[in-house]
């Protein structure tokens, strides 16, 4: 496996050095697309495809008497990221590369990426993933790319050339070595890069430290400033004012500014064109710090008047916020902020004071609206609004589904809205096809080239609209449903393996795969599941005929602290125990917790699903991706009115899926009326089953069943049980008629075009970015 990823390296390596040097000698204008999260999986089987060289290397691995996918099996994730954001980024660079983009991604590379989940005796364990062990193949360590990132110290004044300036005097610096991961794009010769920062110590401080005698202690801070980079945080909502967390977003930050800077000083002199030749593209507030590093190298470095960087800084910045709830925006407290990074406090209260001025003229004193508007917040704890500052500064405010940007607009940063709707704008997220179709179900990939009679839709992805047309046809029928037994052969074998549950080919296969969070409503699904059980030990063996059978699978991580997640997890696992040795049930129904998911995993399990489901409830998901590569995976959705379930319902049609549940504008009302709102008689029958302990542990649930009972349902599980019921009995109709069902299993990947990444990435560049595609000549 090392020796066939180098080889496939080195003919990386090559498009990327071509690339860049075709970038260094026509000097576009290039995106900088800063991520704190990148959530690439696999990089042999991407890479391979992207270079168009699988038949190649499967035919010489042959001839060496070795299977090229049992060597692909080999490779580890690299998960450098916790979920959706992460993932979207890792899809981005590669439609970036694809499309001919100058574009560069910049993160961090932690030495742990997201924890491995183990289950003992239903409950999740963490492992540490690092994934580092055995080296990584696909990246490049730049030992000579490396730039100081300083901390703490104080700020002073001082005079030059007769005007008063800042100087901030730091007292650490660290390190930070590129590490460059060549992204190629298909069917062209780029290849971008993904250049993620490790932090080194720095031999600038140590020197005197030495010399005094403190011989360990010197040695001891010098590993401490490795840690930055360490590990990845594993929560992706809530973040408590960490200070790794805030040097890990100023670390990548400052080193991939001054990259930036330097290329940009290689060619030009004056600042005033920076604007003309980059777009910083913030991926949600994590690197907003940016801003305010910006304005102080440009200020207390270039010694540029305050309003000139302020305008260039206005010019090339762009933010993607993908959180919902303003809960989901990052804050930082004041005093964290203050003794970390003095000098930039002392810019964002700058840039405060002048925002508020400017709002002044426009809102008068309505203090309530200033003070919701500022970047600082008072409070308890007085706090930098990291959303605040990117909403001050940045261009374009992307939201990422029209549901989401009207929520942004009318709800989270509605004072903003009216202020400025111009910056506003809707990229609807996107999927690469290259990974989600090509790469992890080539029998699919083949048909679908086939019967569009070409291969131009792996790049164009709209031509895939051409399959509408035979949906209807018996012989795409035919190898329609080959093509997705046979997927369902490789899951089934793999449950087999990680379970030892043996499920059948016939059953409908049900998926729900994502991160566990209350408001994607897991609970629901289980709740769901145990109303199916209790139908079916209560009838009699005809009525037991007409059952569909289901294979309930389900996986996902929990936040390491997130109790009330890890208890859905074991409630999966007692529900499994219980249903599967049932043998009134049989395999009528099963349920699979999968262990770990994780993107390599999802590669596995999409290609051979049936049915997915999607049940947050309606406002709560930005986006949602995991839907786009089920139905490019001609995998019917079940899902609510929500994030981009609402224009996948209007590509293939909304009698084309399953949807069920409140609608968004409905969910207040429901709310507000509490208490008063009871669930179903079905519904307190189940939530009943699971407080009486009849899957075993009373006690442990019984905080589980709280949150959906006694007025507590903040997520509407009562409220929406009846219809999530009602709409998987009309999956079960659909799926006793097979005609039916494949036929809209094909217009799903029929309409799925609207839902590619290169669509997202040609909104963004034209939209946002202003750039134009650099093609490297073969
Ligand atoms: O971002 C995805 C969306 C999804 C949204 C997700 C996300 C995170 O993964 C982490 C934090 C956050 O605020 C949002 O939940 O709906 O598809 C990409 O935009």
């Amino acid at each position: 496996m090392q020796a066939l990823a180098h080889s496939v390296r080195d003919r990386l390596i090559e498009r990327w050095h071509d690339t860049h040097q075709y970038f260094k000698k026509k000097d576009p204008k290039r995106i900088y697309f800063l991520s704190l999260e990148f959530l690439m999986g696999r990089s042999l089987t991407n890479s391979v495809t992207n270079l168009g060289i699988q038949d190649q290397y499967a035919d010489a691995l042959t001839q060496l008497g070795f299977d090229y996918e049992v060597l692909a099996e080999q490779e580890g994730d690299a998960a450098l990221g916790n979920g959706g954001l992460a993932r979207f980024a890792a899809c981005q660079m590669d439609s970036l590369a694809t499309l001919d983009y100058p574009a560069w991604g910049y993160g961090l590379r932690y030495q742990y990426g997201l924890f491995r989940q183990i289950i003992v005796d239903g409950f999740q364990h963490e492992q540490p993933d690092f994934w580092l062990n055995f080296g990584n193949p696909w990246e490049i360590e730049r030992v000579h790319v490396s730039y100081p990132v300083k901390f703490y110290g104080t700020v002073e004044e001082e005079v030059l050339n007769g005007k008063k300036c800042k100087i901030w005097i730091p007292g650490e610096s660290v390190e930070a070595v590129a590490y460059d991961n060549p992204i190629p794009g298909y069917g062209t010769r780029n290849a971008i890069n993904l250049r993620l920062w490790a932090a080194k110590p720095s031999d600038q401080y140590d020197m005197e430290s030495y010399t005094t005698g403190d011989y360990i202690n010197a040695i001891v801070n010098r590993q401490k400033a490795e840690t930055i980079s360490n590990v990845l945080y594993p929560d992706d909502r809530s973040y408590q004012g960490k200070e790794l967390r805030l040097k890990q977003q100023y670390f990548f930050v400052s080193a991939s500014l001054q990259d930036i800077m330097r290329r940009f000083k290689d060619l030009h002199r004056s600042f005033d064109e920076f604007p003309e030749k980059v777009a910083l593209q913030i991926n949600d507030t994590h690197p907003s710090i940016s801003i305010a590093e910006v304005m102080r190298v440009l200020v207390d470095e270039e010694h540029l008047d305050w309003s000139k960087a302020w305008d260039i800084a206005c010019r090339i910045f762009s933010v993607t916020i993908h959180a919902v709830q303003p809960e989901g925006l990052e804050k930082i407290p004041v005093d964290l902020l203050g003794s970390v990074l003095p000098r930039h406090l002392e810019i964002i209260y700058e840039i405060n004071y002048r925002l508020v001025e400017e709002l002044k003229k426009s809102f008068g004193q309505d203090y309530d609206k200033l003070s919701r508007m500022s970047i600082i917040e008072e409070g308890a704890v007085k706090s930098i609004r990291m959303a605040n500052l990117s909403l001050a500064c940045c261009h374009t405010v992307n939201g990422v589904s029209r549901v989401h940007l009207e929520t942004l607009k009318t709800r989270v940063f509605k004072d903003y809205y009216e202020l400025w709707p111009q910056k506003f704008q809707c990229k609807t997220n996107g999927v690469t096809q290259r990974r989600w179709i090509v790469v992890s179900n080539p029998s699919l990939c083949s048909i679908i080239s086939k019967w569009l009679g070409t291969e131009a839709w792996i790049r164009n992805v709209d031509l895939i609209s051409g399959l509408r047309e035979y949906a209807k046809d018996p012989d795409l029928h035919t190898e329609w449903k080959n093509m997705k037994r046979v997927n369902k052969m490789r899951l089934a074998e793999y449950i087999e393996t990680l379970t030892s549950v043996k499920v059948s080919l016939d059953a409908m296969f049900n998926v729900q795969i994502k991160r566990i969070h209350e408001y994607k409503r897991q609970l629901l699904n289980m709740l769901g599941i145990i109303h199916r059980y209790d139908c079916i030990k209560n009838m009699d063996e005809s009525d037991k005929r007409r059952v569909v059978p289901r294979v309930c699978i389900i996986g996902g991580k929990a936040a390491p602290g997130y109790e009330v997640a890890k208890k859905i997890i074991k409630l999966c696992h007692a529900v499994a125990d219980k249903v599967n040795n049932d043998p009134d049930v049989g395999d009528l129904l099963k349920v699979v917790f999968i262990p770990d998911y994780n993107v390599s995993v999802a590669e596995l399990v999409i290609p051979g699903s049936d049915l997915s489901q999607h049940l947050s409830t309606a406002g709560h998901e930005a986006s949602g991706t995991g839907c786009m590569k089920f139905l490019m995976n001609g995998c019917l959705l079940l899902a609510t009115a929500d994030g981009s379930a609402v224009e996948i319902a209007e590509e293939i049609g909304a009698e084309n899926m399953f949807l069920f549940g409140a609608k968004v504008d409905e969910v207040p009302a429901l709310r507000e009326k509490g208490t008063t709102l009871k669930g179903s008689l079905q519904f307190a029958r189940v939530v009943r089953m699971v407080r009486d302990g009849y899957f075993g542990f009373k006690d442990y649930f019984k905080s589980l069943c709280d949150t959906v009972e006694d007025g507590g349902d903040f997520y509407l599980l009562g409220y929406d049980f009846a219809s999530y019921l009602e709409a998987q009995a009309a999956a079960d109709r659909t799926f006793v008629d097979q005609e039916k069902w494949t036929q809209m299993s094909i217009l799903s990947t029929a309409g799925s075009g609207k839902f590619s990444s290169d669509r997202t990435i040609e909104e963004y560049a034209q939209q946002s970015w202003g750039i134009e595609p650099c093609k490297c000549p073969f």
